[in-house]
């Protein structure tokens, strides 16, 4: 008997990669047998910057084909897309009405996607956006949200909003607690070590797909950025080595201390043909179940997922009303 809810998402808004699957999704297939758990593709938080209508419908399904052909199960987890529950929008008015501008303002995401200085230009929505965070988290008393590191800043808004929310009307949310995995957390992107891997990131040279080509994989991490030096090594002042020797590691299986050893005395010519190809070989079986799955059978995991979400949600949502005093 799973007792304890577990809930994270990831948005459509561009192409998952391996920092994605890395930092979330390979937790999320490694708890779900554990945790009651619940994978949301977050379709209204990537509307806070432009979409295109039928790409955002496109990508929507998209993603739920790469979870599933990354190994969520739908017969263990719930899986349906956020904007099919209309209740995560009405709990995120109501956490509205708890969030204090200071709370928002402190957000490094939004420090860093409004761009810098043109406060007046952002939208709203990009404010509030870890607000509707906390509204899906909140909504189905989740214990655990396993994310990579630059997500916990907005679960911790989700404890403060719960927290406040219980203190003024009576116990009503669990508090979570986010979950970050050792080494996986925080890859960084192939053209820029300093800045995180990023699905919105302008260079094509920023990040690894996972429904990149075999030959783009190789052009791709032939062109990423080393340090300087010519040993294979990995420390903390070779910050672009220890992110390839980081991936290497944890799609392969070995430590980066074996993989120091493997390429002793050889370069980092060697070294990065051999990373291309284990991370060409880690995404094949996935490739292959990925195209697999038709759109009408994503589809049907998101409709039968969204129905079993509303039942948890129209529950949460009739206790909430009550303890506020709304009559509807
Ligand atoms: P963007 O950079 O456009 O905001 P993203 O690549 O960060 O997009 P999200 O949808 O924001 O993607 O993140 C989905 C999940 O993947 C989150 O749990 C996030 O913490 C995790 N994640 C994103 N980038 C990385 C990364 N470079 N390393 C580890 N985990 C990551
Ligand atoms: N903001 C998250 C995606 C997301 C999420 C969530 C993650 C939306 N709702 C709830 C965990 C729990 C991001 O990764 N950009």
């Amino acid at each position: 008997m799973k007792t304890q809810r577990l809930f994270s998402a990831v948005q459509p808004s561009g192409n998952l990669h391996i920092g994605n699957y890395l930092g979330a999704i390979a937790q999320w297939t490694a708890l779900q047998a554990e945790y009651d758990a619940i994978f949301c593709i977050a379709d209204l938080h990537a509307i806070t910057v432009p979409q295109d209508p039928v790409a955002l419908r496109a990508k929507t399904i998209e993603i739920a084909k790469i979870y599933l052909a990354a190994g969520v199960d739908p017969e263990q987890c719930t899986l349906f897309a956020q904007s099919q529950v209309k209740e995560h929008t009405e709990l995120m008015w109501i956490l509205n009405t708890l969030a204090r501008l200071g709370d928002l303002e402190k957000m490094t995401q939004f420090k860093d996607k409004s761009a810098k200085g043109e406060k007046e230009t952002a939208g709203v929505g990009l404010f509030d956006y870890p607000v509707l965070m906390a509204a899906d988290i909140l909504l189905y008393d989740t214990a655990i949200v396993p994310v990579g590191e630059d997500q916990l800043q907005h679960i911790e808004l989700a404890r403060t909003l719960a927290r406040r929310f219980n203190d003024r009307f009576g116990e009503s949310f669990v508090v979570p607690e986010g979950r970050v995995t050792r080494g996986g957390a925080r890859i960084m992107g192939l053209d820029d070590p300093t800045k995180k891997m990023s699905k919105s990131a302008t260079s094509e040279y920023n990040a690894i797909a996972l429904t990149d080509t075999a030959e783009a994989i190789r052009k791709k991490i032939k062109k990423a950025v080393t340090d300087s030096g010519s040993e294979i090594v990995y420390r903390d002042d070779k910050p672009a080595l220890k992110n390839l020797i980081n991936i290497y590691s944890l799609l392969s299986m070995k430590t980066p201390e074996s993989i120091e050893e493997l390429y002793r005395g050889r370069g980092y010519g060697d070294f990065k043909t051999d990373l291309a190809e284990v991370v060409i070989g880690f995404l094949a079986p996935f490739q292959e179940r990925f195209a697999a799955i038709s759109d009408e059978e994503a589809l049907a995991v998101l409709e039968a997922g969204a129905a079993e979400a509303r039942i948890l949600a129209t529950g949460k949502m009739r206790l909430v009303r009550e303890r506020i005093g709304l009559i509807g």
